[in-house]
């Protein structure tokens, strides 16, 4: 079967940690969409690693790992993770599998990324600049290469082919980068992944599954960057909830069991786009510093706010989400109050349904407040019952809101701070 572990909010919430604590249960670990924009980060022996292509199950030596069709993979990136990977001790080529049909980003994609964005000026979209949306545009578009192809004699005709495209299109842009340097990286690093275990991803997955083998499905990004139900156009180009598992790995939608979904016990967002629970005082601040609210893949800082129960509700019906995890709590030990957002405030009406539009100013948080419990002792609690009082029925208001289970706590950094509800 398989169990699908996504986030729930705008992003960061935590996966890439969740996904490693329960990989060992796992016998394949597969990414389904997105690309080097999402970071992941892990502590292997208290050594960080973040992760961007490559799936969280990497270091569990009885799991293997599957980027599938869904993602979008820059070999550059990809060489990259897989050289700091390995300086790790992990034999990629035993336990890391890329299905044929995931496409590639090209230099050129990078390039119109960061055209696009200049050019939108004030309005950019504070994409990663990886590549992604340009990337899934020619997936879409039906010009794009795909890994497979690496293998083909003609590649570089056909690579040569799309950059021309693309440079007709930068053309319109002012934009003035010699791409070169990052071409020739580029061909060295196509030379890297075709040594790669290269696969097809539907049947290597299938096969497993009528075995009898246990898949988790990684998500990357949020559920609020989704390309359709996310605040639009401020998203990602893919498929971020629990649908775009069948399209991105080949697998029939009556394999899914779990669908875990990831929330942080408030909330963040990087990047452009409408957040309604978003906090520009001393709070706010207060939570970055605390919770060290820094992209992974990028630096950027994230804006923060509390956790947005109306937008949440929604990423559990979107992908029928049958438990939560909900993530540093303890960052919430410092105040002395906490607030939940339980409906928006739209045009004078309230509602918990999520509009078409989120503009930013428009839309009022109703909040619900919650003692706080001020316990900065809360993050040694090593069972969920040794949690502050307040702390719990914190816990129990969200999982009454989205009725659904919080099956589980993360109260800090080490794998050992998963509690278990
Ligand atoms: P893109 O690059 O085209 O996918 O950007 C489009 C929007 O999606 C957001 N986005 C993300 N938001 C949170 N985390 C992401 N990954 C990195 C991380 C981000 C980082 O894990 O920390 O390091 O800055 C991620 N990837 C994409 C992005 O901000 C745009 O709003
Ligand atoms: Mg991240």
């Amino acid at each position: 079967m398989v169990d699908v572990l996504l986030g729930l909010q705008w992003g960061d919430e935590g996966k890439g940690k969740i996904v490693d604590y329960f990989a060992g249960k796992y016998d394949v670990i597969a990414r389904f969409q997105g690309g080097p924009n999402a970071g992941h980060t892990l502590y292997i022996n208290d050594q960080k690693v973040v992760l961007h292509t490559i799936p969280s199950g990497v270091f569990h030596k009885n799991t293997v790992n599957l980027i599938g069709n869904g993602v979008v993979l820059d070999p550059v990136t990809f060489r990259h993770e897989c050289d700091e990977v390995t300086a790790l001790g992990v034999d990629l080529k035993k336990n890391l599998f890329i299905a044929e049909r995931t496409h590639i980003i090209v230099p050129t994609h990078r390039a119109l990324d960061k055209a696009s964005e200049m050019a939108k000026g004030h309005e950019k979209i504070g994409s990663t600049l990886k590549g992604i949306g340009p990337a899934y545009m020619d997936k879409t578009g039906r010009n794009g290469l795909r890994v497979g192809d690496v293998l083909q004699p003609d590649f570089k005709e056909r690579y040569e082919k799309l950059k021309q495209k693309h440079l007709h299109l930068l053309a319109g842009y002012d934009f003035q980068e010699d791409i070169s340097e990052w071409e020739s990286a580029f061909f060295a690093a196509v030379d890297f992944l075709r040594q790669m275990n290269i696969v097809n991803g539907e049947y290597f997955l299938n096969e497993k599954l009528k075995a009898g083998q246990q898949v988790l499905a990684e998500g990357a990004q949020g559920s609020m960057l989704d390309v359709d139900f996310g605040t639009y156009p401020f998203v990602t180009s893919s498929s971020t909830i629990s649908a775009g598992v069948c399209t991105g790995l080949g697998i029939a939608p009556k394999w899914i069991r779990e669908v875990i979904g990831v929330t942080k016990a408030y909330c963040t967002r990087v990047g452009s786009g409408p957040f309604p629970t978003e906090l520009h005082d001393a709070t706010g601040e207060k939570l970055r510093e605390i919770g060290r609210e820094f992209g992974a893949t990028t630096g950027r800082p994230r804006r923060c706010g509390w956790i947005d129960l109306v937008a949440l509700d929604y990423t559990c019906m979107l992908s029928g989400v049958t438990q939560l995890v909900m993530t540093k709590s303890d960052v919430l030990d410092a105040f002395d109050e906490v607030y939940a957002c339980t409906a928006y405030q739209v045009n004078g009406q309230q509602t918990r349904q999520m509009p078409f539009q989120l503009t930013n100013g428009d839309i009022k948080p109703v909040w619900e407040k919650y003692k706080g419990w001020s316990d900065e002792a809360a993050a040694k609690s090593k069972q969920y019952n040794e949690l502050p009082a307040e702390m719990k029925t914190f816990v129990t208001a969200v999982e009454a809101y989205l009725n659904v289970p919080v099956k589980y706590v993360s109260n800090g950094p080490g794998r050992d701070q998963i509690l278990e509800k």
